[in-house]
């Protein structure tokens, strides 16, 4: 459906292959449309990174960039303890930054497991002195806290030893050179089960690493419909850089806006399905206690903004710190984040793009009859917009309510803006239309 078929015989067998691969047949069930649809209204999820590369303090990727080999990463295990860790204190963090789900990280590239899985023993209840199922704690919490969960989860391995023939990373752990994919595959679908079973309701899979071998066969098919058996609202989305697979419920971009790709390999094409993108406070995923790069609380604020007009959630990461903490800098930025929805939410959250696609000023939102003109980045003290086809009734600051002045014209529509204020990151006109 998504793959073009062109009549060149070797195009023509791959696309068929990946069709074959993905869950054809899929037709989404009411909970997953319902969970879909929650979703698109939920707006601003948490993103967490967290597993044994965070004592290391340098990124989630540092076992394939200091090229070290498993026998050696494995010693790190032993020292994961995180005996500050408090899902309370995190799920209330996530609340207090607006946040209305968390996707954390069940098992990263190095494969290793952050919950209590009995198909393997790389896992931390097995491997660490801290022998607690984290998932599972922070899955209780957001429970108790209202909050959805959703599980990050690696495709790629660079632990495993079936994960075999190698992609095109991991190629220093190591592992001696055969491996059986299918048996692979079968743990990786053993690892999902587990996810789906004994976590209660999960919000659904984030998939990451399938980008490492495009051209696999990846049982998708089958891996997605175990999913969907098992929790049929959970939502399935792939972070594999292509236009979304049959079995897929939402199209994620990272670091981009959809459409958009300054980060070198996302895909320009934006499907129907909910969208998601993700990014970083500073530039890091998992801790990096060097990385000092934060961006500032307006640069979120904006990204969320802009993500919301492009008719997409915005997944904000933080990578905690190895003793359980979040660190101070990314606390401020989400509690200042939170602050600015809990006044502006209205214009965010239920919302979608709204009529005027963004532009390099702001964006627009829109809910029902209304429509929210996000003023980003506009120094002058009038905007003119295109016309979008409808009656506009009154027009006021959402600030305050004060009345905006603005006149419809042919073609165009002109908002008398009020004067700047420094302190405002968005100045956001409410547009109530004439039904
Ligand atoms: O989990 C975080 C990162 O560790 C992971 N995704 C986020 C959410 C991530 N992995 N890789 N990347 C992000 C950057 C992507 C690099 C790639 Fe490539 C460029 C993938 C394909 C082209 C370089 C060349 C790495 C593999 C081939």
């Amino acid at each position: 459906m998504l793959v073009r078929r062109r009549c060149w015989l070797p195009l023509l067998a791959f696309a068929f292959a990946l069709d074959v691969a993905a869950q054809t047949d899929y037709r989404p069930s009411r909970e997953n449309l319902a969970a879909r649809r929650w979703f698109q209204d939920a707006k601003f999820g948490i993103f967490i990174h967290w597993g044994i590369y965070s004592l290391l303090g340098d990124g989630e990727w540092v076992m394939n960039n200091r090229r070290i080999r498993a026998q050696d990463y494995e010693k790190l295990a032993q020292f994961f303890n995180p005996t500050e860790f408090d899902p309370h204190e995190w799920v209330a963090l996530a609340k207090a930054a607006g946040a209305r789900y968390i996707t954390i990280t069940s098992k990263h590239h190095d494969g290793f497991a952050m919950f209590d899985s009995q198909v393997t023993d790389w896992d931390i209840i097995d491997r660490t002195p801290y022998k607690r199922d984290v998932l599972k704690m922070l899955a209780d919490e957001c429970h108790k806290q209202g909050i959805k969960l959703f599980f990050y989860y690696s495709q790629l391995d660079w632990h495993h030893p079936d994960y075999y023939p190698r992609g095109a990373t991991g190629h220093d752990a190591g592992r001696p050179s055969q491996g059986d994919w299918n048996r692979y595959l079968d743990f990786m679908d053993a690892q999902l089960r587990e996810l789906l079973t004994n976590y209660g309701a999960v919000g659904g899979i984030w998939f990451d690493g399938m980008w490492d071998k495009p051209d696999a066969d990846w049982r998708l098919a089958r891996t997605y419909k175990l999913i969907h058996d098992l929790q049929p609202q959970a939502l399935i989305g792939s972070n594999h850089h292509r236009p979304p697979f049959p079995g897929e419920d939402f199209q994620m971009f990272e670091k981009d806006l959809p459409g958009r790709n300054t980060a070198g390999f996302n895909t320009t094409e934006v499907s129907a399905l909910p969208l998601e993108t993700c990014d970083t406070i500073n530039n890091s995923w998992g801790y990096n206690f060097t990385d000092n790069r934060f961006k500032s609380t307006r640069a979120l604020v904006h990204y969320l903004v802009r993500a919301a007009g492009s008719n997409a959630n915005f997944l904000l990461n933080v990578g905690p710190m190895p003793n359980g903490k979040i660190q101070p800098e990314f606390v401020v930025r989400l509690r200042e984040v939170g602050q600015w929805l809990k006044q502006n939410g209205e214009a965010i959250y239920g919302t979608r793009g709204g009529p005027i696609a963004p532009r390099p000023w702001g964006v627009t939102t829109q809910r029902g009859d209304t429509v929210y003109v996000h003023v980003l980045d506009w120094p002058d003290g009038s905007l003119i917009l295109p016309a979008f086809g409808r009656r506009i009734n009154r027009a006021r600051l959402l600030r305050d309510g004060s009345p905006i002045r603005y006149e419809e014209r042919a073609g165009e529509l002109l908002l008398r803006l009020p004067p700047q204020r420094a302190e405002e990151y968005d100045t956001i006109i409410v547009l109530e239309l004439t039904p």
